[in-house]
């Protein structure tokens, strides 16, 4: 029941300005909560104390990330939940809510993944679609991202596909690979580097930019380069870097499990941020098939690094049979270049990369970047 005390009968008829003075109050009210609100999470997250030590890296890079997503700008297609999600590892918001007012600190995940089941039947003719593989890895999120939920991953890996017209291998591919790689314990992302137009293929220069575009993303401190077509048969085979440069498709079957060579580091390989800058990158003038390998073996080896390899039984890998693509002949001047590392190694790579990025897709499953990457 309302009472009335004063000008009764003008109640209903309050002049604008006090109508306009009580929205502002409540404004300032709802303002001076935020605010509020936002100073006793800062001091929380920030505090020397005791508390302190209850606070585990996720929430912290969550609030990193969340700060700068919102001061600057998002990429395409991620929320801020998918943020939260992502660095909760959370897949429902009660989860997301329960993680973030939790004080259960993470330990660093082991040095070997106790999920690991070793060799694995690896096969290529069973029907598989996009959607199945989104279905069977309910755990990633938006970009084809992953953390593990109980520890906090050793490194942050970037997994670099070079891409154009290959979409059966890479079903397969991410059918065998996201489990891996889950398994691993590792906090990953996967990025296709897709070459747009019908120009010859470079899948150096696709790596070179996969390795720009995913530092821009994230703090990633680790890149394995893989080829669309192999999967490895034993989940011990990590897709992680170590104190020198990896070469992971060590047993091939279609080279009888064995190397090819012995300075092979073609297929899938490893590299640590400060590996990869040491050798300048990957050279961006090697259009056509064959001998951009073995120039990233002679940077390498330039440098003074050696490569580091699984044993042949662990670093086993099957690759899909296929016929060599249109616009990928082999190189007529790879000789001559891989002959040339010590002259072009300062002069061609990540210094000198350029490209336009024409489209980037956001899928469950991975980051698709379209690039341009032809010479004007
Ligand atoms: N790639 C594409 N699209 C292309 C060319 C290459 O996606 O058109 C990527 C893909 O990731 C592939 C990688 O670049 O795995 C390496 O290229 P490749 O598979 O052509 O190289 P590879 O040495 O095969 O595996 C060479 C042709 C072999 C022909 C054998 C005929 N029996
Ligand atoms: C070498 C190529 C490499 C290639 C390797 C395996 O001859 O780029 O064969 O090729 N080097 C040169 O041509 C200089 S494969 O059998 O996988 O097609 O990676």
């Amino acid at each position: 029941m309302w009472l009335c005390f004063n000008d009764c009968e003008n109640l209903g008829r309050m002049p604008e300005s006090v109508w306009h003075v009580g929205f502002l109050t409540k404004a300032c009210a709802a303002a001076t909560f935020l605010c509020g609100l936002y100073i006793i999470i800062t001091v929380f997250l920030t505090s020397d104390s005791e508390t302190n030590k209850y606070i585990n890296y996720r929430h912290r890079q969550l609030f990193f990330d969340l700060n700068n997503s919102l001061t600057f700008n998002f990429t395409e297609g991620i929320t801020v939940l998918d943020l939260l999600k992502f660095y909760s590892n959370a897949t429902a918001e009660t989860d997301i809510v329960e993680l973030m007012f939790t004080n259960k600190a993470l330990e660093p995940c082991p040095e070997t993944s106790p999920l690991l089941v070793g060799p694995m039947q690896v096969e290529f003719s069973q029907p598989m679609t996009l959607d199945q593989v989104r279905t069977e890895n309910p755990q990633l999120v938006l970009g084809g991202r992953y953390k593990p939920r109980n520890c906090v991953a050793v490194q942050k890996v970037a997994i670099i596909i070079p891409f154009r017209n290959r979409d059966e291998h890479l079903k397969y591919w991410l059918h065998y690979l996201h489990p891996i790689l889950q398994r691993q314990q590792l906090d990953y992302g996967i990025y296709i580097i897709q070459q747009d137009g019908q120009s010859t293929f470079n899948r150096a220069k696709l790596l070179n930019v996969g390795y720009a575009e995913a530092v821009k993303e994230y703090d990633y401190n680790c890149f394995v380069f893989s080829d669309v077509d192999i999967v490895p048969i034993d989940d011990r085979n990590t897709y992680m870097c170590s104190s020198q440069p990896r070469h992971l498709s060590v047993s091939m079957d279609k080279f009888g499990f064995r190397l090819p060579y012995l300075n092979y580091f073609g297929g899938v390989s490893a590299m640590s941020k400060h590996q990869f800058l040491k050798i300048n990158g990957f050279p961006n003038n090697y259009w056509g098939w064959g001998g951009e390998d073995d120039d990233i073996f002679n940077r390498l080896k330039l440098r003074g690094m050696k490569i580091s390899r699984p044993s042949g039984d662990i670093g086993k890998c099957r690759m899909i049979r296929h016929n060599r693509d249109q616009k990928n002949e082999p190189n007529p001047q790879r000789f001559n270049r891989i002959a040339q590392t010590k002259r072009t190694i300062n002069k061609d790579g990540i210094n000198t990369l350029k490209y336009k990025v024409i489209q980037i897709e956001k899928d469950k499953l991975y980051t698709k970047i379209t690039v341009d990457i032809s010479e004007p």
